[in-house]
């Protein structure tokens, strides 16, 4: 039996519905707003929901999922830390027949009867979205251009993916080259820990800083501006996400550009947890449209901004 087919719920009293959620934890603005919205939407559904925070550890996903299992819920939803190591779990709730759901990141499972659908964002798109923004910017300037690039979390989807898309990108002009990249962790702190490292080894030889997501360019803003630089002006500063945080940097014109990621999953997860407990299929991958913002209109975007 494929795992899209659940008991439709007939007869007696209609029961709650219980979707058991493992986040990976509260590392940045993106993932505090996603976290809202899927509390709010679950709420709003009348959905019984069962939050775990992992706290950036996937052997904690682990054990949250197996507990649902062990539970019995509906639905199974979680947002993978990383890529890579969760056949075995997934093969248990696979056994159970409890329908999982993807949000946000991918697995790499080569068996994609492991899950039932994966909902979120191109990663790969958005690299070559932050990519082609550099290209343009470049056009018909003259001299090197030097990126420092902070990346996600090692092993995670978005991390691995926005590499990628970015480096196709950029292919386009010769001239840019990635001269540092290493993991921020999708953090302000380790952002500008990094960006700190990658001012003393290479200092003014810096052009552009390509960061990941938008709380490590924050945080990498913050040395540029205590090593006596200017962002923006002194470093082109290229990010992802589209939070609030961004479109104030933004507006102080400490940010050139973000590529807009959305976190509102919430809507989303609940009508798919409700669509597997009628006995409905969805669709194996289900994409979050969005686009990109330039500093020149962050002010005029920045009042309709949900996150
Ligand atoms: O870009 C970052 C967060 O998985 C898309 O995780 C998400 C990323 C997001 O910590 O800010």
């Amino acid at each position: 039996a494929s795992l899209t087919t659940a008991w439709p719920l007939t007869g007696f009293a209609q029961k709650k519905i219980v979707l058991g959620f493992s986040q990976i934890g509260a590392e940045s603005e993106w993932r505090t707003a996603n976290t809202e919205s899927i509390k709010a939407a679950a709420k709003e559904a009348g959905i019984e929901l069962k939050f775990s925070d992992a706290q950036q550890k996937q052997e904690n996903q682990i054990k949250a999922i197996r507990s649902f299992i062990a539970q019995k819920v509906d639905v199974i939803a979680f947002s993978p830390v990383v890529e890579s190591g969760w056949d075995t779990v997934l093969r248990e709730a696979k056994a159970a027949k409890i329908p999982v759901i993807l949000t946000d990141r991918a697995v790499d499972s080569k068996d994609t009867s492991l899950y039932v659908t994966f909902m979120g964002s191109d990663f790969i798109e958005e690299g070559r979205k932050a990519g082609r923004w550099l290209v343009e910017k470049v056009k018909g300037k003259t001299g090197d251009v030097n990126v420092v690039e902070l990346q996600g979390t090692v092993g995670s989807a978005p991390a691995i993916d926005r590499k990628k898309g970015f480096e196709e990108a950029i292919k386009a002009d010769p001239r840019i080259k990635i001269i540092r990249s290493q993991t921020g962790d999708f953090t302000r702190a380790k952002g500008k820990e990094v960006m700190e490292a990658f001012l003393k080894a290479e200092g003014k030889k810096i052009n552009v800083l390509y960061a990941h997501n938008d709380d490590m360019a924050i945080g990498a803003i913050q040395a540029i501006e205590e090593a006596g630089m200017k962002p923006s002006k002194d470093i082109t500063i290229i990010s992802i996400d589209a939070v609030k945080g961004a479109f104030e940097a933004m507006m102080a014109g400490k940010l050139d550009v973000t590529v807009e990621c959305s976190p509102l999953l919430g809507p989303q997860l609940m009508s798919a947890t409700k669509d597997l407990v009628a006995g409905k299929s969805l669709p194996k991958r289900i994409v979050t449209e969005e686009t990109i913002f330039p500093m020149e209109v962050a002010a005029r975007e920045f009042p309709k901004r949900k996150y």
